[in-house]
């Protein structure tokens, strides 16, 4: 029985206590600076409602990824200044790893990674991030804000020199040079779509230890219709699954978050989308501990 609606997944209770948990899924709802569709402060809430109707059983792990323990903390209180909020989520972010759990962030406007990933930093002397994005996000201020969504690459690159580019296709000539200049590990969308990206050499590239930032435009319509600033093409739901698979099971993935999902009461299933993602991903880096049926 499902009966905790502001639980992720609403597993039952010796499977969500937030102490024990192994996974927990923080709800994150900063919407400071979006720069086109607004809704991202609704996203969270969306996940966790949509969450209740995700099946337990994973067809791909032939599992119930759930067994491994999944916490959901209380949305905290969000500071409007953009640095306070980034200090914040450090924090969260900080006191669950120091327990040896896992943080699923979901936001928010993208400019909330900046803070986990900080945590990150404190944690681990070398990783790497990944990022799946239709926006490169390699503005150094976007509107005269460094710490807008749309410059959150550039602030991630001073904490960590290790990075991975996957699905872009919109930048501006300033990130465009940026990639050339600095030779940064980058596939465009139509790049990965032609076979011309080396995944696995982009992988053996980085640290073995990787963090996942996951903007939600960089799926195509069909699969996430609703984000702040959308953009035509992008990836299916199974390469994606795969993709993750394949990140999962090469690194070891010390953190990852879902960002700029855009509540519209009129698009239920991209909230479901969501849902699903962070469970498939929470399935995936648990999936040694899983026993199968
Ligand atoms: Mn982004």
């Amino acid at each position: 029985m499902k009966s905790h609606p502001t639980t992720f997944l609403g597993p039952p209770d010796e499977y969500c206590d937030l102490n024990k948990a192994r996974a927990v899924v923080v709800p994150f709802a900063y919407e400071g600076n979006v720069s086109y569709g607004l809704g991202a402060a609704q996203g969270p809430q969306a996940v966790l409602e949509a969450s209740q109707q995700v099946e337990f059983y994973d067809d791909i792990l032939d599992a119930e990824p759930f067994r491994v323990g999944i916490g959901t903390p209380e949305m905290p209180a969000i500071p409007a200044d953009p640095t306070e909020m980034i200090a914040l989520l450090a924090q969260i972010t900080d006191g669950l790893l120091t327990k040896g759990q896992f943080p699923i962030v979901i936001g928010g406007d993208h400019s909330i990674t900046t803070g986990y990933v900080q945590s990150i930093a404190k944690h681990h002397p070398a990783f790497g991030v990944i990022q799946l994005d239709a926006h490169a996000d390699l503005r150094e201020a976007y509107e005269d804000n460094p710490l807008s969504h749309a410059s959150v690459m550039a602030r991630i690159r001073e904490i960590t020199p290790h990075t991975l580019q996957i699905g872009i296709r919109s930048m501006a000539v300033e990130e465009a040079r940026r990639v050339k200049e600095e030779n940064l590990s980058f596939c465009t969308m139509r790049q990965w779509r032609r076979g011309a990206f080396d995944l696995k050499a982009g992988l053996a590239a980085l640290p073995e230890k990787v963090f996942i930032t996951l903007d939600v435009d960089v799926f195509d319509w069909s699969v996430i219709a609703s984000t702040g600033t959308p953009e035509p093409g992008g990836f299916y739901w199974d390469e994606t699954l795969d993709l993750l698979q394949t990140i999962f099971a090469c690194k070891e993935v010390v953190g990852c978050d879902v960002v700029e999902l855009a509540y519209r009461p009129s698009d239920p299933n991209s909230p479901f989308a969501v849902a699903k993602l962070i469970y498939k991903m929470i399935g995936f880096k648990f999936a040694h501990c899983l026993t199968p049926l």
